[in-house]
């Protein structure tokens, strides 16, 4: 029997669309327990929102999030608006007792952060965030490899997200999608926009870290918002850091707005004992994989096509060889979600993991400025 879940949306930009796909397409790939149902979505904008409400198939429209969460027929809360609005609808949400989903990075900064966990815990609800690279299915893959011991002992990893949308002094502070240069609205720069998915993605494969020395750069210190006003950029356009993990392995993180060519180039590479794996999202579909067991006449980097049945999430895709994209990652995480809510498990990434990177974030940003190594708070 599939059972309904209701979801009320918060906010309608670039993850609304994502989540909204997801919502849509996931019982169509996937056997699961329940069924989202698109009751309604919230934004500011009453027209844009009822044109989004309109393409996407949700049934209604309100213009104050806090009517979704008072609703009782709406059972999650899923919060895709700007990071600053995170925290109070997420507490509020977590005191209906609603089940809570929120976009990365979890909050502005660990305090928030650090209530909202303890908010959905007390609720006792299913909680997650979606740091959607977890079920790109090649770092799933990743994963497996390396719990399958095929690494050994981990010495080094090496990630790093580019990209180069704000090297024109003419991308203003605030709007749709450049609020993230708005330090209110944003909290950080790349490094909790960007190195958050790092951090996420290295907490999983590598462990926790222990301590880091990080770096950041405003490149433009000046800029105009979008009615013509000056406005000084304080968020990081560049954040680069060393990391120490626990597993004792050592780690460099990079992260800007500012590699001209590179659009979303979020890759790592892992080096072990027995063998490394090298990611790149702009190849999603490959993994590269290096295994000192082959015999020494064949050494060399292999590359695994992960779109077999065998693979991470694929078997629900379709056949060897048809890649899916970007958007997939969003219905593999809510496929996870619903599965875990049949079960009631734990589902991963959620807010305790969420904090955990926001933990990494803030220990590099005060490192940073303190320019001395900073060991992440105990959470
Ligand atoms: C920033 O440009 C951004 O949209 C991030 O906010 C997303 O999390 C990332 O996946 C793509 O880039």
């Amino acid at each position: 029997m599939v059972n309904q879940l209701k979801i009320g949306m918060v906010g309608t930009g670039f993850m609304g669309r994502a989540h909204s796909n997801a919502y849509r397409r996931v019982n169509q790939f996937f056997n699961v327990a329940y069924e989202p149902v698109l009751k309604a979505v919230a934004a500011r904008s009453k027209d844009k929102t009822e044109a989004f409400a309109r393409r996407w198939g949700w049934e209604r429209v309100e213009s104050d999030w806090k009517k979704l969460v008072d609703a009782p027929d709406i059972d999650v809360i899923d919060i895709c608006s700007p990071n600053n609005t995170h925290h109070e609808i997420a507490m509020a949400a977590a005191q209906k007792g609603k089940i809570v989903l929120c976009e990365k990075p979890l909050a502005i900064n660990l305090t928030q952060a650090r209530e909202m966990t303890q908010a959905v815990e007390k609720s006792g609800k299913l909680n997650m965030v979606w740091f959607n690279y977890r079920r790109v299915p090649a770092i799933s893959l990743a994963k497996q490899v390396i719990d399958e011991g095929r690494l050994g002992k981990i010495f080094h990893y090496r990630a790093t997200y580019l990209q180069d949308w704000t090297i024109s002094p003419k991308v203003p502070v605030g709007g749709a999608a450049t609020w993230r240069l708005e330090k209110e609205v944003a909290g950080a720069g790349v490094s909790g926009d960007l190195s958050a998915h790092n951090i996420d993605t290295a907490l999983w494969l590598n462990g926790s870290i222990s301590r880091v020395f990080g770096m950041t750069e405003i490149f433009i210190r000046n800029r105009q918002r979008l009615d013509g006003t000056p406005a000084s950029v304080e968020i990081d356009d560049v954040c680069t850091f060393l990391a120490q993990f626990q597993n004792g392995s050592n780690g460099t993180f990079e992260a800007t707005r500012y590699a001209r060519g590179r659009k979303n180039k979020n890759s790592f590479e892992i080096n072990g004992e027995k063998g490394s794996l090298y990611f790149d999202l702009e190849n999603m579909h490959q993994l590269q994989y290096f295994n000192h067991d082959d015999p020494d006449h064949l050494q060399g980097w292999r590359t695994i096509l992960v779109t077999g049945s065998e693979h991470p999430y694929m078997a629900n895709w379709w056949v060897p060889g048809c890649v899916i994209g970007y958007e997939h990652t969003f219905i593999n995480a809510l496929a996870d979600f619903l599965k875990a809510l049949e079960k009631n498990e734990r589902v991963r990434p959620d807010f305790r993991d969420a904090l955990e990177t926001q933990s990494v974030v803030e220990a590099v940003l005060e490192s940073a400025r303190a320019e001395k190594w900073i060991k992440p708070e105990e959470l």
